[in-house]
């Protein structure tokens, strides 16, 4: 019997779960006695199709812009991408001198189609009171008219945290190289929350009553998270509100905080100053600065107060919220496309190894794809799934079909470079009835827990199945990415351990979506045969139950043309 349907639906109830990897025969850090191994890792490393600058340092994104009169822009880990005038604009938090964080800048590059990127200047850099310490993440915002303007934070004289306004030099620029900013910044500084906790303010909305409105993440003086409100007339002068649009206890800083519509009947992407539809629920996302994650929530915005309400929350405590991906995954922004009607994510995808291995490759941090990311038609998740313009990589293709994988089962997947592909996958297994019983009451930390316990070597009922990836040919060295079904005392679940339906691997990168974009984990591996350059995938099973892979489609992804 087929239980692929199946497969996909506890999946959708049962979020998402993760392994950091760090069993040491899947991680090597590079070894710094030996300068030709970290000459040649520092290339074995670097992605072929995740955006990277040159050289140096970059955490997340900033803003980014692009297209026609209306408003689109992004943020991307501090800044953020947006589409201006058919141009896709990345601005990340980019350190010009180093591979570890510091002196921060908005390193800008620029595209027709998200994949293939232009570098550009530095857009913004340290040159006045209040942002001489750094110029760190912010939004951009297109102004009816077309007319682009950034907001970010800058790191004053003083060490406080300001915003301020960024304006192009030259609006028929259409690479908009030169930003000016009006001797009138800042344009907010604390009231109320700690001076050095008051940071990246989200692109704009503008409401009914003609206002333009920001948030902003804060940690007030009883270490308590705030997304502060403020509302301008004028883009130049702004004022807080007096009640934030969301406070919680559970957290002290949060960073980078995303505020956007989304359609509980389509796919397609809304404009950020929709607010009015009875489809039309919106999305809060927050940093936690504590652990780096990325969480969310479901809600709704009541305009006329100016709060948002989450959904489905019964306790106030951020490990209970939704995160969009269980990896290495942080300061993550989204953009409205407005001529692709879709919403476009990313995020910045640290390193895991050390600093002093970051500075002997001489870079650290990569984004990772774009995702274009919607509502769930159960209204209570987001989906992602990478931009179909990644597609356009795509080079030979390898495919399986109706192939049972028994137990112990190991399946060579030949015919693409294994360490630059693009793969998708879909296993049917047998009854539900022979899932290990596990857990009275299965909750998200008992999840990640089982992930660390079992890893995909331990042997299970139904699972672990699923794909060994980045592997030597002894399997000595490998990422796996897995599922493994229980059934608890009331249901049943699918576990998902660095993953299951799709696998986007690039060097140093592996991103996965499973159930088709529900749960997603982006993993950051230095397999110490990339040096060596052979590579492995393989479809394995380690359940006592055969399963069946009923489609596989594997492509070799050819190199984009980055920096
Ligand atoms: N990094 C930026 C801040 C942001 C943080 C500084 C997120 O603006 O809060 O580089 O990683």
């Amino acid at each position: 019997m087929a239980w692929r349907w199946r497969l996909i639906s506890f999946l959708l109830w049962l979020p998402s779960f993760w392994n950091d990897w760090n069993e040491p025969c899947r991680r090597h850090l590079l070894n710094q006695d030996s300068k030709e191994a970290f000459s040649i890792a520092s290339k074995q490393y670097r992605t072929a199709f995740h955006f990277q600058p040159p050289q140096n340092w970059i955490n997340g994104f900033p803003a980014s812009l692009i297209l026609l009169s209306t408003v689109s822009y992004y943020q991307q880990n501090q800044i953020g991408p947006m589409l201006y005038n058919g141009i896709y604009h990345l601005f990340y938090q980019y350190n010009p001198y180093s591979a570890k964080w510091g002196n921060i800048t908005w390193g800008h590059s620029i595209s027709t189609d998200l994949i293939n990127w232009t570098p550009l200047d530095i857009a913004l850099r340290p040159s006045e009171p209040f942002d001489l310490q750094g110029c760190w993440s912010g939004s951009a915002t297109i102004l009816p008219g077309n007319k682009p303007v950034i907001l970010y934070t800058g790191i004053s004289e003083s060490g406080h945290n300001v915003q301020n306004i960024a304006l192009p030099k030259n609006i028929s620029d259409p690479f908009l190289l030169e930003w000016v900013k009006p001797p009138y910044n800042p344009v907010m500084v604390a009231e109320g929350v700690k001076p050095t906790q008051f940071r990246d303010p989200s692109t704009c909305w503008l409401g009914k009553d003609g206002l333009w409105r920001t948030t902003v993440g804060a940690e007030d003086f009883e270490k308590k998270a705030k997304a502060l409100l403020y509302r301008s007339k004028d883009f130049v002068k702004w004022t807080r509100a007096e009640q934030p649009l969301f406070s919680t206890d559970s957290s002290s800083m949060i960073e980078c905080i995303d505020f956007f519509p989304v359609s509980a009947k389509w796919k397609r992407g809304l404009d950020g100053s929709t607010i009015e539809a009875e489809d039309v629920k919106h999305v809060l996302k927050m940093g936690v600065f504590d652990n780096s994650h990325d969480y969310y929530l479901i809600g709704k915005y009541l305009e006329e107060l100016d709060e948002f309400i989450p959904e489905n929350v019964v306790e106030d405590d951020h490990r209970m919220w939704l995160r969009y991906d269980y990896g290495s995954f942080y300061a993550s922004k989204t953009f409205f496309d407005a001529e692709n009607r879709r919403r476009v994510l990313w995020a910045w995808s640290n390193e895991s190894d050390t600093i002093s291995d970051d500075i002997v490759k001489g870079w650290a941090g990569v984004q990772t794809v774009p995702r274009t990311i919607w509502l769930d038609e159960n209204g209570k998740q987001l989906v992602q799934w990478p931009v179909r313009e990644l597609e356009s990589l795509r080079m030979e293709k390898v495919e399986l079909k109706d192939v049972k994988v028994s137990k112990g089962g190991l399946i060579e997947i030949k015919g693409v470079k294994a360490s630059q592909a693009d793969i998708e996958v879909e296993f049917e297994f047998p009854e539900l009835k022979k899932a290990e019983l596990i857990y009275h009451d299965w909750k998200l930390d008992d999840a990640q827990m089982a992930c660390d316990e079992m890893c995909s070597s331990v042997p299970g009922s139904i699972g672990p199945f699923g794909l060994l990836v980045l592997a030597s040919h002894d399997l000595e060295e490998h990422t796996a990415i897995f599922f493994r079904v229980f059934k608890t005392s009331t249901a049943h679940a699918v576990l998902m351990c660095s993953d299951q339906r799709k696998y986007v691997i690039d060097h140093s990168v592996v991103e996965s979506f499973g159930a088709g974009g529900r749960t997603c984990i982006t993993a950051r591996v230095y397999p110490k045969l990339l040096l060596t350059g052979d590579t492995h995938i393989y479809v394995f099973n380690n359940g006592s139950e055969t399963v069946k892979i009923t489609k596989l489609k594997a492509w070799e992804m050819a190199k984009a043309r980055i920096n």
